[in-house]
């Protein structure tokens, strides 16, 4: 069978979407020289703040442009700390500007929001800070996961006014499970649908790693340039990862026409530093955020990630607890009859410790077996290809027939399995088998459709249709928990030690 391509990894896993010369429109952008702050790069839209065009500005001091209060205050936070992103106010002319300041090595990278601040708006921090407040509350007092991502699509969603908050987790392969949404009517519903990996393809990842958020307010912007385009202390294109308005990337423009959307903004869940899962957000029509919205977003993502990363950690001390007083019980048990293999055969021994639903000890070319197991060919079988591994550790799959293709003969029963090596060489083992967990997919659009080449085979688009696609997926059992396989190596060095010291 041809494997299919990978196209995270490959492909749409190495467009460099942070060397642009563009931006969004929403904004203006300037390189400043750090010595005498002079603008050595501008994008091609400043007139309608500064009344000077791009061509004019470089050269000259950004003092020139701005209020003498808003030069000092500029001047006076630069000496400030280390921060490497300072917003802050920059007075020109009648209006007021927010601004963010980004500190590169060899120059400092300013963002312009070109929509002047409002005091009236009803947008202002306090109000903002408000509804967070309410949120937050709620948020702490939720006990699952589930409650906790359906609660966040629903304030979210109150908070901002987007047409659709969806929370979705990532897994393993990096596709993502949407958790929870909140929608207006007449939006489609991913609720329960799972996106391939390539729909945010690694180098778009790994940018929430360093900033909390992506805001895309209008995908049908005209992206502005910027000039001189070679950044000239660089002699290269600069590197915009960390701005707001770096412009997007086109195949990613034409995925949210795809889907009806015009207003995109997406906001990281970190867990343990990793990326877990984002809040997706969604409008129909061009949707602009104030910086008060989107500090609002920025905050709310660290309150999200921590209890995300609470409640798995609960859950995971519940597992580890248990795992360990079972544990604990089994070797009492071991050493109060002095019969290793019937203890761990008994109705307490493995099988209950390890959520398995069969159970087989191998020794002397004799097999011992409780529950479901495969037929002694088989499990004849399942010890020649063992052999060949020549374990010395805990060996664990979800799917067996995978890594060894005459399981499927037997993957109802034994799709998960579980390897305690006792001693490999002369092939005695523990094993442990969970069945097959039949489970169906339910794709947002055909998952072999998520990307289309054009004839040149260079030209691409992503899929149309985000239509439900059922793909239903055998040969895999539960998975293992790491724990579990910690508990289990814990087990086979007890085992080792107590067939070397006592007699069995
Ligand atoms: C970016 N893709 C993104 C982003 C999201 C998704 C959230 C971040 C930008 C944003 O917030 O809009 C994907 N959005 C989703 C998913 C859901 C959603 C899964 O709402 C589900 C509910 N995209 C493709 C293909 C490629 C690709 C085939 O479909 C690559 C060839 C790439 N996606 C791609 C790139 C970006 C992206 C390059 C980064 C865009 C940018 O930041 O410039």
């Amino acid at each position: 069978m041809q494997q299919p391509v990978n196209y995270d990894s490959d492909f749409c896993g190495s467009l460099p979407i942070h060397l642009t010369n563009l931006i969004q429109s929403y904004g203006l952008l300037l390189v400043i020289e750090p010595v005498n702050y002079t603008i050595v790069q501008a994008s091609e839209n400043t007139t309608v703040v500064f009344g000077s065009r791009a061509q004019d500005l470089v050269g000259n001091p950004i003092a020139s442009f701005i209020s003498e209060k808003s030069n000092a205050d500029f001047l006076q936070r630069l000496t400030d700390g280390a921060n490497t992103v300072i917003p802050m106010v920059w007075e020109v002319g009648q209006n007021n500007y927010v601004v963010l300041i980004h500190r590169k090595e060899k120059f400092l990278v300013i963002e312009l929001e070109l929509k002047a601040i409002n005091e009236n708006s009803n947008e202002r921090f306090i109000d903002v800070y408000q509804e967070m407040k309410y949120a937050m509350s709620a948020i702490e007092a939720t006990r699952t996961i589930e409650e906790t991502c359906t609660l966040v699509a629903r304030e979210l969603k109150r908070i901002s006014g987007f047409d659709k908050v969806m929370v979705y987790q990532f897994d393993e392969q990096w596709n993502g499970h949407v958790l929870a949404e909140a929608k207006e009517s007449d939006m489609e519903s991913y609720f329960g649908f799972t996106f391939p990996a390539s729909d945010i393809p690694k180098p778009a990842r790994d940018l929430y790693l360093r900033n909390s958020f992506r805001l895309i307010p209008d995908r049908n912007y005209t992206p502005v340039r910027l000039h001189p385009v070679i950044n000239p202390i660089t002699n290269s294109f600069i590197d915009l990862s960390d701005c707001n308005l770096r412009s997007v990337a086109a195949v990613h423009v034409e995925y949210l026409g795809n889907m009806g959307v015009t207003a995109s903004m997406s906001t990281r869940i970190l867990h343990h530093d990793a990326l877990w899962g984002l809040i997706a957000c969604h409008h129909k029509t061009p949707k602009y955020l104030s910086y008060a919205m989107t500090s609002m977003f920025e905050m709310m993502s660290s309150i999200i990630s921590v209890k995300i990363t609470s409640l798995q950690n609960q859950t995971l001390h519940a597992s580890q607890s248990t795992l360990t007083a079972g544990y604990a019980e089994l070797i009492e048990a071991i050493y109060k009859k002095e019969k290793l293999d019937s203890t761990m055969l008994s109705a307490t021994g493995l099988m209950n410790l390890f959520e398995c639903s069969g159970m087989t000890i191998s020794r002397g070319g004799k097999f011992t077996s409780v529950g479901e197991v495969p037929a002694v060919g088989d499990l004849d079988e399942l010890i020649l290809w063992l052999h060949t591994r020549a374990l010395k550790k805990v060996y664990t799959t979800d799917r067996l027939s995978q890594a060894y293709e005459y399981a499927k003969l037997f993957e109802d029963i034994a799709s998960g399995l579980m390897v305690i090596p006792i001693n490999a060489a002369i092939d005695e083992y523990v094993l442990l088998f969970r069945p097959e967990k039949v489970h169906v997919i339910q794709w947002g659009g055909n998952p072999e459709e998520r990307i289309q080449f054009e004839q040149d085979q260079r030209t691409y688009h992503p899929r149309h249709s985000f239509k439900v696609w059922q793909q239903t997926v055998r040969g895999i059992s539960l998975p293992w928990r790491a724990e579990q396989t910690a508990a289990a190596e814990a087990l086979r060095s007890f085992i080792y030690e107590y067939e070397t010291t006592l007699v069995r």
